[in-house]
């Protein structure tokens, strides 16, 4: 293999199930307790600011309480002792790899711990619930919306992405189950790129096909094994 310099780390809700944030698609994840066009959608908010707001008030409450877990602090690990190029892009609006210390880190979905204006587009640090409607600190507007990124959005930082996708020798998807693009399209271009390419996943998912290597079991064991 060509020598290993620039790795491309992307991570999705897998990762945090263990710290216990729910996934999304799994038995018991998000979509069965929330329908996405309700609270994951423009026009879902556009109807219902409310209902939206809420459902990210308590996943905000939800993140605050619980704790990075082996897989968070193994990619920490990589971060601070990998000396060539590294971007974790995480799919994930929690601050998980942040708190494990990790700081290349790229929220492509945007963050639950910030929130955006509608109106002059500033971001500002929100730890408290937004249904209270608060004004923003820096305009006119007279609320903030949740800093993420719905169906139908442009996720954020995909010029510095894709950069680092041009760039990568290897590619590794943690936790995703592939069913959302852009970022289930990132194994194909790190590929036609060049890069090697491993998923470790519970199970194998839409897009285990297009790896080169696909490796099955919990982020918590997987991870660290890999980075270790
Ligand atoms: C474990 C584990 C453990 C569990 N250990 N593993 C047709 C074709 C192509 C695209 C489209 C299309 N029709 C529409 C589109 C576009 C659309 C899209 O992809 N739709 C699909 C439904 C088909 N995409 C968009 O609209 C995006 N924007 C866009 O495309 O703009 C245009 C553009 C084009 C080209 C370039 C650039 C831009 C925006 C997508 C926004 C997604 N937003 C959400 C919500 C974010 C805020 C929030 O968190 O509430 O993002 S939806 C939700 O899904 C969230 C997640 O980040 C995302 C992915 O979910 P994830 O992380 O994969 O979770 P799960 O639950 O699906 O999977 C968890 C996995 O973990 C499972 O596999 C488990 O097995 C595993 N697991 N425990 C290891 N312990």
């Amino acid at each position: 293999m060509a020598e290993l310099r620039n790795i491309v780390v992307l991570t999705g809700a897998g990762i945090s199930a263990e710290s216990g944030i729910d996934t999304f698609r799994d038995a018991g994840g998000l979509w069965e307790k929330h329908r996405v066009e309700d609270v994951a959608t423009p026009q879902g908010y556009e109807r219902d600011p409310a209902l939206v707001q809420r459902f990210y008030d308590a996943r905000r409450e939800a993140v605050q309480k619980v704790s990075p877990n082996p897989a968070h602090e193994a990619l920490a690990r990589l971060d601070r002792e990998w000396e060539g190029g590294l971007l974790i892009v995480t799919q994930n609006v929690d601050d998980l790899h942040e708190r494990a210390g990790a700081s290349r880190v790229v929220h492509m979905h945007g963050e639950l711990l910030s929130a955006l204006c509608p109106i002059c587009e500033r971001r500002h640090r929100w730890t408290g619930p937004l249904i209270e409607r608060p004004e923003c600190p820096s305009c006119e507007a007279r609320s903030l919306r949740p800093d993420v990124v719905w169906f139908g959005e442009m996720p954020y930082q995909m010029d510095r992405i894709y950069a680092a996708l041009r760039r990568a020798d290897l590619f590794v998807s943690i936790g995703t189950s592939g069913a959302v693009y852009p970022a289930a399209g990132f194994v194909r271009d790190a590929r036609e790129y060049g890069a090697r390419t491993l998923e470790l996943n519970l199970e194998r998912g839409e897009g285990s096909y297009w790896f080169d290597e696909s490796q099955q079991g919990r982020a918590g064991e997987l991870v660290p094994a890999w980075v270790d």
